[in-house]
């Protein structure tokens, strides 16, 4: 059976929305910061093959590469069915140039570029330095994660406000000309004056409450106030308390990592690792906590699908229904969705196997808005 389209379930949601579906086939990470914070640190201490990192030389490139996340839980299941194939979830992570803290023109040039360059990013991780560099001379050696947070939020709200107004001049021009798109043209203008006027008074626009069709009219800007934000204290000591008040980004979650030990120990043999962990007195890597973090933060969560052939994570959104997810896997599977079978992973570890976890009644049936959970085992019945 083939459903026609218009009886798609929530044919007036994700399906009709390509920018989202692009966001679910995976999710982009960029590590912004001020030069020499530490992002490329950082980027290998999460990173599958390390970059070199050039003391003392600004990064002129993005590095780009997928970071599969450790996941216990998947592990776990991967245990049990020792598979032909292991997928984790991934992000893809983006390690570009730093923005140069100098007042010069070719300075502020520069930072707008990379700035520009970072935008079609779906989330930020904001690395502050916090240990001591002379590397950078231009800057103060001792570190300061205060202010460079407040500078980061500064140029970013900048960046936003200047498309704004940009934009909006030409729409007012629009209206007053009373052209053949005014009508549309004063729409979107009265979301974007909500913006600057957010913007005009030092504040952001991540919490401005916008209906869905005024969050598409604004989406193409891609402002960096309405993604998600994470800060990444970088050196050996904890964030500082308050580190994000009274700031004009919302900032999701504060972490820390001391990055060059976890480079170190990311570039290692593993067989070498436990002793080096033993030395420092890790427990677990922080680049482990940190890929998961920023998941989450991210609004992102994983199913699972689970067999012989292949232990998976598929990545959706958090709140997404069960039709969502099979679409996920194959768009085929959302189309014919009759059932999902659903149960949680940590129940099938304790049954230790389909079979039994079937004998006790313990596998669901649910309908296409089941709203999927963190770690639920979900196989997809299609009568496609
Ligand atoms: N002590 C200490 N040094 C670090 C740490 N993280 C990075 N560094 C050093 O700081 C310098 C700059 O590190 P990078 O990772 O290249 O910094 P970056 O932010 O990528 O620099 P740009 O890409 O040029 O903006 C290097 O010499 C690193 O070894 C850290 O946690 N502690
Ligand atoms: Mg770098």
């Amino acid at each position: 059976m083939c459903l026609p389209r218009a009886n798609l379930p929530n044919s007036a949601g994700p399906w009709a929305d390509v920018g989202r579906w692009r966001t679910l086939q995976g999710m982009r990470i960029a590590l912004l910061g001020i030069q020499g914070a530490g992002k490329t640190t950082v980027f290998n201490a999460i990173a599958e093959s390390p970059v070199e990192v050039v003391a003392g030389m600004p990064q002129t490139e993005t590095h780009v590469q997928v970071v599969k996340m450790h996941d216990p839980r998947l592990e776990a299941c991967r245990d049990l069915f020792q598979p032909k194939k292991y997928t984790p979830a991934g992000l893809e992570v983006w390690d570009a140039p730093g923005l140069p803290p100098g007042t010069t023109e070719v300075d502020r040039e520069r930072r707008a570029k990379v700035l520009t360059g970072l935008r079609e990013a779906d989330a930020y991780v904001l690395v502050l330095r916090d240990f001591r560099s002379d590397q950078y001379p231009y800057e103060r050696p001792e570190p300061d994660a205060r202010a460079d947070l407040a500078r980061l939020a500064d140029e970013m709200m900048t960046a936003d406000f200047l498309i704004a107004e940009k934009r909006a001049s030409k729409l007012r021009d629009s209206v007053l000309k009373k052209t053949k798109t005014a009508a549309e043209d004063a729409l979107e203008l009265a979301v974007l004056e909500r913006c600057l006027e957010r913007f005009e008074a030092g504040q952001g626009i991540g919490d401005l409450e916008l209906d869905p069709q005024n969050e598409r009219r604004i989406r193409g800007f891609q402002f960096f106030g309405r993604k998600p934000m994470m800060v990444l204290v970088n050196g050996p000591g904890e964030p500082a308390a308050g580190l994000t008040d009274g700031l004009s980004v919302v900032m999701q979650t504060v972490t820390a990592m001391d990055a060059q030990i976890d480079a170190e120990l990311n570039a290692m043999d593993p067989a070498d690792r436990g002793e080096f962990m033993e030395e420092f007195g890790i427990e677990a890597p922080a680049a482990d906590r940190f890929v998961r973090d920023v998941y989450v933060a991210a609004g992102l969560r994983s199913f699972f699908t689970v067999g012989e052939d292949e232990v998976r994570a598929w990545t959706i959104e958090a709140g997404d229904s069960a039709v969502i997810a099979a679409g996920k896997i194959h768009t085929d599977l959302a189309r014919g969705f009759v059932r999902a079978e659903v149960f949680p992973h940590d129940a099938l570890l304790a049954a230790g196997g389909m079979r039994e976890l079937r004998a006790r009644g313990e596998i669901r049936l649910e309908p296409k808005d089941y709203i999927v959970l963190d770690g639920d085992v979900v196989h997809i019945r299609s009568a496609v």
